[in-house]
């Protein structure tokens, strides 16, 4: 087990404790808290810890089985049996799991919970089937919503919930899948993941909602996580191999005592590969060792940086063809030479960040 999985576990029973110290009526947590059909058992033990400290608290928890956690078939045990067995009872956790829509009463609230579904049209036969409470009514559920569909996650058997579905009959939506935290709709939010899971997600906020059905206030909440920082962008036009790592080691110390145990990113713009071939690793391996993770993140000025689509092999070299763009709107000189070298800049860093993101989602 390494150490970046052990800090997960650790900063989710930590933030399961924050949580419980606030005294909410209700959990709601919106899919994918396994990774995997088949979770490590150090991932259900951590998962059954935190419900039972919030059981014990009297804290009942709602849940919805996300895309990750989901079985395929109804002969596959999903892991959310064996949380449903492990001693609690009702009222101390409700589970919506193999394609089967779930109502439950707390108090005055109906909460709906509509789990991964199958097949996309699942989620419409949910909806229609809904019975709505002359009370508050919460929908949770899980996907991504089509307002964000640029954004999609290219995981296993997402789906885009249809608009029609995050109605305005709901007081309240809790959404899952889509990692950043982020208000969909008057009523609808995003909590987004506890941990930046990429460094695609290095902008984003993380964190949980505190959400007050009564006055239909929602408030961000810190919770613990395992901190991504980002180290500042190193100018590397006409700098040596020794000079861009003076830069690193000059990045990191001037980030002080923010950085240990962090995960951190530095920018390197407009290296060139073989000055980054050059890059001296053990003179880096000191700054490396109080950091998580570092991450070099490299726009190449000699990176054709083509972006290729699924299952095309044509690729769109999209900087070059900035460049005869703007070359056509025959712009004064020192025009010309600036809305490229800004224009290149922006282009780069979005093909990196688009990149990583690809890379990281399985
Ligand atoms: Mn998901």
């Amino acid at each position: 087990m390494n150490l970046r999985e052990q800090f997960i576990y650790d900063n989710f029973l930590a933030a399961i404790d924050r949580i419980i110290g606030l005294r909410p009526d209700a959990l709601v947590h919106a899919g994918d808290l396994f990774h995997q059909v088949k979770p490590k058992t150090r991932a259900y033990t951590t998962a059954l810890d935190a419900l039972s400290r919030l059981r014990d608290a009297g804290i009942p928890v709602l849940m919805v089985a996300g895309n990750h956690s989901m079985a395929k078939t109804r002969y596959t045990a999903s892991p959310f049996e064996v949380l449903e067995r492990g001693g609690f009872r009702a009222g101390d956790l409700y589970v919506a799991h193999h394609n089967r829509y779930r109502q439950v009463e707390l108090g005055d609230a109906v909460f709906h919970l509509i789990p991964n579904m199958l097949l996309p049209e699942g989620y419409r036969t949910a909806y229609e089937g809904i019975e709505f409470s002359s009370g508050t009514n919460v929908l949770v559920t899980h996907g991504l919503a089509s307002i964000l569909k640029d954004k999609r996650l290219h995981t296993v058997a997402e789906h885009e919930l249809d608009a029609t579905i995050l109605s305005d009959r709901f007081d309240y939506i809790a959404l899952g899948h889509y990692h950043n935290q982020v208000q969909v709709a008057d009523n609808a939010w995003y909590s987004g993941s506890l941990e930046h899971c990429n460094y695609g997600e290095i902008a984003e906020e993380k964190g949980g909602l505190a959400v007050d059905l009564a006055s239909g206030k929602v408030e961000h909440i810190d919770l613990p996580r395992t901190p991504m920082i980002s180290l500042g962008r190193i100018n590397c036009d006409g700098l040596s191999a020794r000079e861009v790592v003076d830069g690193i080691l000059d990045a990191a110390d001037s980030a002080g005592k923010k950085v240990y145990q962090a995960i951190c990113q530095v920018t390197l713009d407009g290296i060139r590969r073989e000055t980054l071939r050059a890059l001296d690793q053990k003179a880096l391996a000191e700054v490396r060792s109080r950091m998580l993770d570092l991450k070099l993140q490299v726009l190449a000025v000699d990176d054709p940086s083509r972006i290729f689509y699924e299952d095309s092999l044509v690729g769109l070299d999209y900087v070059a063809e900035f460049e005869r763009f703007v070359e056509r709107e025959h712009l004064a000189g020192g025009d010309e030479e600036f809305v490229k070298k800004t224009g290149t800049a922006v282009l780069r860093s979005v093909i990196a960040r688009h990149k990583e993101v690809e890379s990281a989602s399985e």
